[in-house]
């Protein structure tokens, strides 16, 4: 892949956006390195590199409490990549951006601090089939907790959810909805306009797992009108940081999440007061250094554009479903349209282990993962205890899926004899 000769979708130019990664530069046993696993993590672009190494080089310092120039500086660019976050998802206010560790704490945080003051005995929360386990399991702590219900809204033959359960599911006895805008199994986008239209006219709230879309498409929280909304920072090309953002009436109105330093006004003896939004919730010393490194990964994928982004991720799904359906016995699962989906796609290959497969491709240099993806019913809906998984960005080519099919075309051989 040469700069000379741009590989272009319609969203993107691969070619130059390939010479910003310096991990894509190397090769894997010998073959050119193929990174297909950025539903799990996404890699770095040098201008997220560089942001993460001058901290460290010019400025590390606490932040909040410092009166000295560095840690000035390390506040003021900490507190500078929230607002960075707020504008890329169009919040109201930098209040509502919340920093934790990653999606899963940024849904627990949920679950703790406003499910276990606002869900009693008898209510009903409702999920979907699609969930990643971290938008189910702090559920069924919760509905165990508080002798809730928790309902699952189905996922039909084209895997899609089941429109009509969004309705028949989602009633006055519910009190919150937890779905995601995409699968990182099938891909599947969800109607994550009409599941908050309807958790609202029932008066409940609902929380939206953005992990797998504010990466890849435009996210407008008020548009959306979300009550919650969580993503990871490094599925995005940043560091190790996760996001909540949180409506800011919902926010004010609920307890701590962790308790200790930082997230209070004052302490006494018998009792403590609670600092401001958003910090009220951001306990103890953070991830300083991944929250600053937020900034220049938003001014990466602001400067490519997510109408972009999301386009050239839709035209390397057809791309990959229209060369891997020629590939015969090969299953995949979820919907075959790519405007239904985003650029994950896992497959199964009929007597090959998913392990064996993606053993096969890192032969071949190719990055993709094997297992159930934290997503167990969704594979037991789908008669498989695990798949192999290809997850594309912005990095990413049509010629590595020439290659992912060739190795796939090559797996059947082998285990064919
Ligand atoms: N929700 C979805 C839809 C996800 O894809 C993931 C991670 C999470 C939540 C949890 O994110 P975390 O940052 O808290 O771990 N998904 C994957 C994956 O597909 N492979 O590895 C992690």
């Amino acid at each position: 892949m040469s700069a000379t000769n741009p590989i272009k979708t319609k969203g993107l130019n691969v070619a130059a956006i390939r010479e910003d990664f310096p991990i894509l530069q190397q090769t894997v046993n010998g073959k050119p390195l193929i990174y297909l696993d950025s539903a799990a993590t996404t890699q770095k672009p040098e201008a997220v590199i560089q942001a993460m190494d001058e901290y460290y080089h010019k400025y590390n310092a606490i932040v909040h409490r410092g009166v000295y120039a560095l840690a000035e500086e390390a506040t003021a660019r900490y507190e500078g990549a929230r607002k960075k976050i707020q504008k890329f998802i169009n919040a109201k206010s930098y209040r509502e951006i919340v920093y934790t560790r990653n999606t899963t704490e940024s849904i627990n945080l949920v679950a703790y601090a406003w499910g276990r003051k606002n869900i009693h005995a008898g209510d009903e929360i409702v999920t979907t089939l699609l969930e990643h386990h971290s938008n189910i399991v702090p559920w069924q702590l919760l509905a165990k907790e508080k002798g809730a219900a928790l309902k699952f809204i189905d996922v039909d033959e084209n895997g899609l959810l089941r429109g009509e359960q969004i309705e028949t599911l989602v009633t006055e006895k519910t009190k919150l909805v937890a779905a995601t805008m995409a699968s990182n199994v099938t891909g599947t986008l969800t109607p994550i306009k009409q599941i908050i239209e309807r958790a609202h006219a029932v008066g409940a709230v609902c929380v939206v797992d953005a992990a797998q879309s504010v990466p890849h498409m435009p996210v407008d929280v008020q548009s959306l009108d979300a009550d919650f909304l969580a993503f990871s920072g490094h599925k995005m090309l940043g560091p190790f940081v996760g996001i909540l953002y949180g409506k800011r009436a919902l926010l004010e109105a609920m307890d701590p999440f962790l308790g200790g330093g930082d997230m209070i006004r004052e302490v006494f003896m018998d009792h403590s007061t609670w600092n401001e939004l958003p910090w009220k919730f951001e306990a103890g010393t953070p991830a300083i250094m991944e929250g600053i490194a937020m900034s220049a990964a938003i001014d990466y994928l602001n400067a490519l554009g997510m109408d972009h982004v999301r386009a050239h991720e839709r035209d390397l799904a057809a791309y990959a479903l229209d060369k891997m359906r020629d590939v015969e016995g090969v299953r995949i699962v979820g919907p075959l349209d790519a405007d239904q989906r985003g650029g994950v796609i896992a497959f199964a290959v009929p007597e090959v282990h998913p392990h064996d497969v993606a053993q096969i491709f890192d032969r071949e240099g190719i990055c993709v993962r094997a297992g159930h993806h934290c997503a167990m019913p969704l594979h037991e809906h789908y008669g498989l205890a695990a798949t192999t998984r290809a997850s594309f960005y912005v990095y990413n080519a049509p010629e590595e899926i020439d290659k992912l099919v060739e190795t796939l075309a090559k797996v059947r051989q082998i285990f064919r004899g």
